[in-house]
């Protein structure tokens, strides 16, 4: 009712969050009354795009496949939430445009490589050194720091809770 509907896009390397605050945003939101749907990366890989791997071009089809659904999502008056690793900013830009300024809400959840790595949740950097895995973000294949997040998110150093509050406080809903 009277919500307005947003795309919040949490961009970062495998491990460093993403999924987390999104899953936590999602909570914090309906405990204020807004309608939302999550998107996340890892999920639509095994149903909508299950036929893309992590090549350049089937990252962008990724993001592109992405960002039409959301737009479908918002046009049903939802507040989108969203985390991929989306590594280009050329990919978030495109998104950026499609989706409107205004609307589009792009967070960047930093967390240093090594760290990441040391969480490994999935312990898919322990099969990236194994030489399992290639083309894996931010080892053999390239991660762009965004250039004009609406924030940033420091997950080394501040608590879920923090970062929480800080995305709570600067999407004012
Ligand atoms: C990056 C990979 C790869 C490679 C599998 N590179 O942390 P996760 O495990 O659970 O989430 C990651 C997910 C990335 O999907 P996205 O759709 O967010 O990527 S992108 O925006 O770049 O299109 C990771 C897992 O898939 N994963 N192989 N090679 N992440």
């Amino acid at each position: 009712m009277g919500q307005k509907p947003y795309l919040v896009w949490f961009t970062g390397l495998s491990g460093s969050g993403k999924s987390t605050l999104a899953n936590h945003l999602e909570v914090a939101l309906h405990q204020q009354g807004f309608k939302t749907y999550l998107l996340d990366g890892d999920i639509l890989r095994t149903g909508l795009n299950q036929d893309l791997g992590f090549s350049p071009q089937d990252r962008v089809e990724n993001i592109r496949r992405v960002g039409e659904v959301a737009r479908l999502m918002m046009e049903a008056g939802l507040i989108v939430i969203a985390a991929f690793i989306s590594p280009m900013e050329k990919e978030r830009e495109m998104l950026r445009k499609y989706i409107g300024s205004d609307a589009f809400f792009e967070i960047h959840v930093n967390c240093p490589l090594e760290k990441c790595q040391a969480r490994d949740p999935k312990g898919l950097y322990k099969k990236v050194r194994a030489g399992l895995i290639k083309n894996f973000t931010g080892i053999d294949a390239p991660y762009e720091i965004p250039a004009h997040p609406a924030l940033t998110v420091n997950t080394e150093q501040e608590t879920i809770a923090t970062s929480l509050e800080k995305v709570l406080i600067s999407l004012k809903l």
